[in-house]
C-alpha cells in the first residue's frame, strides 16, 4: 500500500482535531460540513471490505430524512444488504483516527478481518439531492482512487437502487440488470403483469398522489414514467423543484406529525403517498369525507401485504412458512390483527433495517416493516426456486396461475431493502386486484392511539434494553415504574430506549384513547430522569 500517497489525499481531507462520529444504524449522520474526512474514509473503507469479501462494494452519500444541510454515508454489503457489524466497528474507528494514525487503524482493520491487499476492489457509488452531496461523493472517490480500487459512479439514485445495483452485480445478473433501465424494466414488466389480472378498477381507482418529499424521488418516479402506460396515473408533489428537500413534508413528517404534507392538496377519500428523501421509506394516508386525516403506515402495509401473500401462498399448496417481523413501535392492534385474525405468526425485533432484515431471512416468506414505513418481503432461495418452477411445470390451472402471481411479486419486490418506489407498486397493484379501495384497506383495523416523544437526558447510554426494546434493564427501578404506570390505563403498553442516531432517548406509549397514550407518555418521561 502507498502510504505516502494515503497521507498525501488525506491531509486533502482533513479531519476536524477531537471530532468522534459513530456508524449507527443508518451509517454516520451528521452536519454535512463534518463529513468530508468521513467520506473520504469510507472511500478507503470500501476498497477494504471489497477485497475482503471478493465482491463489489455500494457507497451511499445520503442522509435520508434528515435536514437538507446534514448528510450521511452508509457502505452495502454484496448482495444489497447493510454493511456487516463487525466493520460497522472498523467504520467507527477509521472516521475518528487522528492524521497520524491513519496508517496504523488501516494497517489493523487489514489485519483484523484478513484483507488480502493483493486482490481487486470494486465499489458503486450512488447520492441523493442534497447540495452537498456531489462534493462529497467526489471525495469518496478520491478515497477509492487513492488505494486503487475500481468504482462506478452512479450519481443520483435512490438508496434502494444502489442495493438492487450491487446486488444484482455480485449475482451475475441473476437479479437484474446492474443499470437504472434495468431495475425500471424489470419492475413495470412485473406490475403490468399482476394488474393484467384486476377486473375492477375504474377510473379514479387509478389515481394516486406521491408526496416526494422534495428529493430523488421524484426524479426517478419521473425517470420510470414511460415504462408504464398511461392508465398508470401517478402525479408527483414536491419534486424538488420549489421548496427544501424532507422540509415540512415526505414520510417522516407525515408520520411524526400524523398530519398531511405541505404541498400536496387532498381531496377527499383521494389515495396519496409520501416517500421519504431518499426513497427508501413509504406512508399512505388520506382524508375522508368529514376532514378527518387517516394516516396508513407501515403496520398496515405488512398486513395488505401478508392478506394478499397468504392468499396465494394457500393456493399453491406448498405449505411455505409465512411470517411477519416489526419492531416495539408496531401498533398493538396491528400485532392483534396480524396474529389472531390473519393467524400468521408476529416476530418483535429490535429497531433498524438490519435486525428486521436477518429475522425475516429465516422463514420462506418474511414480510417485514417498520412502523415508519421501511420494509420489504424476502422469498427463501427454495420458496423462489419452487414457485418458478411450478409456473413452468404445474398441470393444475389455478396453481399454476398462483404461481404465476407469487413469481411476479417476487420480481416487483426489491428484496435487498425497503423501497419506496417497488412498495408502492407492490401496494398498487394488490389495492387493483383485490379491489379495495384505500378505506377498505384502512378498515382493516383500528390503530390505537399512540404518542411518540423524545427526552434529552445527560447520557442515553444508562438506559440498556432488553426483550427486542420492550424493557428496560437498567437504570435499575425505571422498568417497574414504567409497568406500574402503564396498568394505570386500559389497552396500555409503554417503552423507552435509547435512540440509535439521535442524542434522545425515545419514549413511546399507546392507550385506549389519545388523551390517556399522551397521559401515559409524559408520565413515562418523567419517570427517565
Ligand atoms: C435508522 C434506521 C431506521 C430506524 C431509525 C430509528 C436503517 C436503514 N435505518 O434510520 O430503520 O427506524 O434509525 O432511529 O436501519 P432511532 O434509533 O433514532 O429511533
Ligand atoms: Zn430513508
Amino acid at each position: 500500500m502507498d502510504f505516502e500517497a494515503l497521507k498525501k489525499y488525506s491531509a486533502l481531507h482533513p479531519k476536524p482535531a477531537g471530532l468522534a462520529l459513530q456508524y449507527g444504524t443508518a451509517g454516520f449522520r451528521s452536519k454535512a460540513e463534518q463529513l468530508d474526512h468521513v467520506v473520504f474514509r469510507m472511500g478507503l473503507l470500501a476498497v477494504l471490505r471489497s477485497k475482503a469479501v471478493t465482491a463489489t462494494i455500494g457507497i451511499m452519500v445520503t442522509a435520508s430524512h434528515n435536514p437538507e444541510e446534514d448528510n450521511g454515508v452508509k457502505l452495502i454489503d454484496p448482495l444489497g444488504e447493510m454493511l456487516h457489524p463487525s466493520w460497522e466497528e472498523y467504520a467507527t474507528q477509521l472516521a475518528n483516527a487522528e492524521e497520524q494514525e491513519l496508517q496504523k487503524v488501516i494497517t489493523e482493520i487489514c489485519q483484523k478481518a484478513a484483507v488480502n491487499l493483493h486482490k481487486d476492489a470494486s465499489v458503486f457509488i450512488g447520492r441523493d439531492t442534497r447540495p452537498s452531496s456531489e462534493k462529497l461523493s467526489q471525495s469518496v472517490i478520491d478515497g477509492i482512487q487513492v488505494l486503487g480500487g475500481q468504482y462506478h459512479d452512479y450519481g443520483l439514485v435512490t438508496t434502494p437502487q444502489l442495493h438492487y445495483m450491487v446486488c444484482c452485480q455480485n449475482t451475475q445478473g441473476q437479479y437484474g440488470k446492474a443499470t437504472l433501465e434495468g431495475y425500471y424494466e424489470k419492475l413495470s414488466k412485473a406490475f403490468m403483469e399482476l394488474i393484467k389480472q384486476s377486473h375492477c378498477s375504474g377510473e379514479s381507482q387509478r389515481h394516486l398522489k406521491i408526496d416526494c418529499a422534495n428529493g430523488i424521488g421524484a426524479l426517478k418516479l419521473s425517470e420510470m414514467k414511460p415504462y408504464f402506460p398511461q392508465e398508470v396515473a401517478i402525479h408527483i408533489y414536491n419534486d424538488g423543484t420549489k421548496e427544501k428537500l424532507n422540509h415540512l413534508c415526505g414520510a417522516d413528517f407525515v408520520k411524526v406529525h400524523q398530519k398531511p404534507p405541505g404541498g400536496l392538496d387532498m381531496k377527499p377519500n383521494e389515495r396519496c403517498c409520501s416517500f421519504d428523501g431518499d426513497a427508501d421509506r413509504i406512508v399512505y394516508y388520506y382524508k375522508d369525507t368529514a376532514g378527518h386525516f387517516h394516516l396508513i403506515d407501515g403496520d398496515k402495509i405488512a398486513t395488505l401485504i401478508s392478506i394478499f401473500l397468504k392468499e396465494f401462498l394457500a393456493k399453491v399448496k406448498q405449505d411455505f412458512k409465512l411470517a411477519v417481523v416489526q419492531t416495539a413501535y408496531a401498533n398493538g392492534n396491528s400485532t392483534r390483527y396480524l396474529q389472531d385474525t390473519l393467524k400468521v405468526p408476529v416476530h418483535c425485533v429490535k429497531t433498524g433495517v438490519k435486525h428486521l432484515h436477518h429475522k425475516a431471512q429465516e422463514f420462506d416468506v418474511g414480510v417485514y416493516f417498520e412502523a415508519n414505513g421501511h420494509g420489504t418481503v424476502l422469498f427463501s432461495k427454495a420458496a423462489e426456486t419452487k414457485i418458478r418452477q411450478l409456473v413452468k411445470e404445474e398441470k393444475d390451472d389455478e396453481k399454476r396461475e398462483a404461481a404465476k402471481m407469487l413469481e411476479n411479486m417476487i420480481d416487483l419486490i426489491n428484496q435487498t431493502v425497503g423501497d419506496a418506489v417497488s412498495d408502492m407498486l407492490v401496494i398498487e397493484a394488490i389495492l387493483a386486484l383485490k379491489g379495495l379501495t384505500v378505506q377498505q384497506w384502512d378498515a382493516l383495523y383500528t390503530d390505537l392511539p399512540n404518542r411518540l416523544l423524545k427526552v434529552q437526558v445527560a447520557d442515553r447510554r444508562v438506559i440498556d434494553t432488553t426483550d427486542a426494546e420492550r424493557r428496560a434493564l437498567t437504570p435499575p427501578g425505571l422498568q417497574e415504574k414504567i409497568d406500574a404506570l402503564v396498568k394505570k390505563y386500559k389497552l396500555s403498553r409503554a417503552f423507552v430506549r435509547p435512540s440509535g442516531t439521535e442524542d434522545v432517548v425515545r419514549i413511546y406509549a399507546e392507550a385506549d384513547t389519545q388523551e390517556n397514550a399522551d397521559a401515559l407518555a409524559h408520565e413515562v418521561s418523567l419517570a427517565v430522569f
